[in-house]
Parts: C-alpha cells; structure tokens; sequence
C-alpha cells in the first residue's frame, strides 16, 4: 500500500482504526492483488475492506446462550478489492484458483449452498436488506484470504463480515461496528448456521493489542489486558471441522440441547417457558448466581440423554409442537438430548469467562497461574460435557501442556480445527520445538503445512475500509 497513497479509514467514526499488517508483506499482498483486479476487470480497485479471524482465549459454545466471551483477532484476514460496476452484476474471484469464478444479478440471487460466494452473498443480502438498498450498485471483485479454513479461527465469518463491509462502503451506507457485527450475525444464519456473534463482534470490535470481553444483547465489549510475560499459540490439529458438513449437525444439535435445556429449566422453574430461548435467560429471570444455576441443572436435569417423548411430556406439548419451539431444519430429527451436561458446560464456561476477566483485571501474583488453569478446565469441559472436542485435539492439547503451556483448549467450535495455548515467553522457542516433534514431525504430510499450523499470536485490529480518498 504504501507508495499508492492509501490510508486507512475507520469504518464510520465511532471508533479509530490503525491497519496492523503495514511493511513489505502488507505491500506485497495488496500490490498482488491489485494486479489481479487490473488484468481481470481493466481497473483498478477503487477500495479494500479487510476483515480478520479470532482465536477464542476462553468462553466456547457460549455466545448462543447468550454469554460473554473473551477472544482476540488474528493477524489473518479476508481481503476484498472492489470497484463498483453500473451492469447490475456482482462479479467474484478469487486469488486462490481453486474458488471458481462467479457472476450473479444485484437483485437476483439465491443462498441455495455453501459454495465459496454463498458466504459473500450472506453478507451482501444482509446489508441491502438492513439498509433497504432499493437497487444495489454492481460490484467487480477480488477476493483474498489467509485465515486457515475450517480450523475454528472463523474464517467464514471473517468472509461474511468482509463481504457486509464492503457492501455498505460500495452503496454509501453508514452503519457503526456494533450496528454492522449484529447485521453479520444475523446473515450467516442465511447459510444455516446459528452462530452466537462471537465471531463477527470480534472481527469488527477487536483492537490492536487487547483481547475483549464481549457481551450480548444487547452487544458491547471491554478491552482485556493480558499481563505480561505470556504468549497465545495457536496449533492445528489439521483435522478439518468443516461446518457445512457433519460439524454443522453437531454444531446446530449443540445449539438445540442448550435452548431445550433452558426450556426444560425454565417450565420446572414455573416461568414462561416459551419465551425462553435462552440458558442466560433463564438465569436472568431467576435471578440468582451461576453457581445456584449449577445446582438447579444437577437437581432439575438429569444425567442420561432425554428423548423427544420425554421432553413433550415435560413441556406438555406434541412432537409437532417441539419442532416448532425447539428444533431447527437441520435438527428436526434429533432424537436423544443431554441436556445435564450440556447446561453444566454452559453455565461453569461462563463462570470461567468472568474468572478470568477478573484476573486479568485485579493481576494477582500467580495470575498466568490461574489463568492457565481456567483454559485446562474449559477444555475439559468442552471434551467430556460438551463433546465438541476429538482423538487429535485432546493429544494435540495434552502435547502442548507438557511442552510447558500453561494451560491450552481447543478453540472455536470444535471437533478438529485448532487449540490454543498459554505459554511463558521465555519458554516459546522450546515450546514449538517440543510441538513440532511431538505432533507434527511423525507425520510427513502434517510438517509439510507446520508454518501455517502452528504460530504464535497476538491480539490483531478489527475489520477496515481502505481507500486513497
Ligand atoms: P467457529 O469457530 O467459527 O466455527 C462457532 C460459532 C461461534 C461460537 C463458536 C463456539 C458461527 C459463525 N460461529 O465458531 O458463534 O458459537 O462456534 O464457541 O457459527
Ligand atoms: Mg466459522
């Protein structure tokens, strides 16, 4: 960028942004592109947006019970070149080849997939019909990310937050980032995943420097800061969660067993049941702590799975009933719920997530100390009462323990993808050392890809419009 006049703008004022990656690689990236856009479409781009992943430091399968959650962005972003076109098309490609070409009308689209550009089209229908954009200006694009893909670093989101980012920007629309990450996140349901909002929060709200805390409904967040002395790594298991496969069932059968677990919670409680969709509503509405709420799940719910029957004679409604107030398309079929140890996870995470904001806050002594254990035990919890976890993510966290992490989890939504760890800065070097050998080395096919899989990070900027204006 640098040389070409370009600066980076805040997306609407109510937040500065400094772009992180500057240098020579930044440089090289963007000129790559650039040179792309000008030999596919004859122009050059008139602007970027970029929006980043995250690794999520603690708070997992939360966010959709309606939990705060605490992850940074990563360097790793999706990069969108765009020059507006007046030929009613969006025209998409891609830098990486194996993502095929794609043109569609600006009025006459469907999200009928989960091809590449359906995911650009989750964002894009998002910002029209949010800003109720009568015609939608034609965009040339060129799209280039870096995120590992189906590795819980959320490059889809990243993709979507991107595609809404530049859809805005092209129409002359004005949305702030709290405004923008609630669009984002209601869109991907558009692609039938019924994420939280940790995702696209993080990538619009992260900041330089800071992991944040961040809360829904309604969406706010705090900076976190890490004490010193530490660094996250981020390993792959290089076992691929890929979400519009069978990880998307699991994913959405999670979502299911919390929101029929608070209603089951809820009508013993004697509240409305039906206006629960919610485990932290059902806190709310109580009232009490999450430790009480701990105890109402082990004396109201109980340990083996519930089937369908049960949960109707519960909730004193008919099969066809259930569908309608708890199940989803993707889970009509469902026909066993732990709900115990389902709620016991949710409830206890989100313990942890307060836990560790306040350690972070109030830095006692032994903080890396504590801080350390409250990942162990969320990974614990992920693997036994979640079951979100697998063989290789248990092996991969058990190897980063005992090459000195003080504590290390999976991250992201689970069942393959990535851990992240917790380790002393002086211990780094020997750290990934001890990794290396232990998970990637025996394995040619794994050393081969082992810069992309294992690095450490630290908390990168949020999404970005970057013009020459
Ligand atoms: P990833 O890691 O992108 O699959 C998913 C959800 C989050 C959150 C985590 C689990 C989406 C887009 N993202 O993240 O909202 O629930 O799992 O903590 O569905
Ligand atoms: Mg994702």
């Amino acid at each position: 960028m640098e040389g070409e006049n370009k600066e980076f703008v805040p997306i609407c004022g109510d937040l500065n942004i400094v772009y992180p990656t500057s240098g020579a690689a930044a440089t090289s990236r963007y000129q790559a592109i650039k040179k792309k856009f000008d030999s596919l479409y004859g122009v050059a781009p008139l602007f970027y947006c970029r929006a980043p992943g995250r690794v999520n430091i603690i708070g997992e399968h939360i966010d959709y019970c309606g939990y705060g959650v605490l992850p940074m962005a990563i360097e790793q972003d999706i990069v969108i070149a765009v020059a507006p076109s007046h030929d009613g098309k969006i025209v998409l490609c891609n830098m990486d080849t194996k993502f095929k070409r794609y043109e569609v009308g600006t009025e006459d689209y469907n999200i009928d997939g989960k091809e590449w550009y359906h995911y650009f089209l989750c964002g894009y229908k998002g910002i029209v019909e949010h800003l109720d954009i009568k015609h939608p200006i034609g965009m040339n694009i060129v799209v280039d990310g870096n995120v590992p893909k189906n590795a819980g670093l959320s490059s889809s989101s990243a993709f979507v937050c991107c595609s809404g980012l530049a859809t805005m920007h092209a129409n002359g629309g004005k949305l702030t980032k709290i405004e923008i990450a609630e669009v984002c996140t209601k869109c991907e349901r558009y692609i039938g995943t019924e994420g939280g909002g940790m995702d696209q929060a993080c990538s619009f709200l992260a900041g330089f420097g800071t992991a944040k805390h961040i809360e829904f409904d309604p969406l706010r967040y705090k900076d976190i800061t890490i004490p010193d002395g530490v660094v996250f790594v981020i390993a792959n298991s290089l076992v691929e969660m890929n979400k519009s496969k069978t990880a998307g069932t699991h994913f959405n059968v999670r979502v299911v067993e919390c929101r029929t677990a608070a209603q089951v919670l809820a009508k013993t409680k004697g509240i409305d049941w039906k206006s629960v969709r919610k485990l932290a509503q059902v806190q709310e509405k109580l009232d009490v702590t999450l430790e009480k709420m701990l105890e109402f799940v082990d004396e109201v719910l109980h340990n083996e799975p519930y089937t369908r029957e049960e949960i109707c004679k519960i909730l004193e409604i008919s099969d066809d009933e259930l569908i309608k107030q708890c199940l989803s398309e993707s889970t009509e079929h469902v026909s066993s719920f732990k709900l115990q140890d389902r709620a016991r996870h949710v409830y206890s995470e989100a313990k942890r997530v307060l836990e560790f904001r306040e350690v972070c806050e109030r830095k006692p002594n032994n903080a890396i100390v504590c801080l350390g254990g409250l990942m162990n035990k969320s990974h614990d919890s992920c693997s036994f009462q979640y079951e979100c976890s697998c063989d290789e993510l248990d092996e991969l966290v058990k190897c980063c323990r005992s090459a000195g992490a003080l504590g290390s989890r999976l991250t992201g939504a689970g069942w393959g993808g990535c851990t992240v760890s917790m380790v002393p800065s002086s211990l780094l070097h020997d750290f990934l050392h001890k990794v290396q050998f232990e998970y990637y080395s025996k394995d040619p096919a794994k050393l081969a890809v082992i810069n992309h899989s294992l690095f450490a990070t630290s908390p990168g900027d949020g999404a970005a419009i970057i013009t020459s204006e």
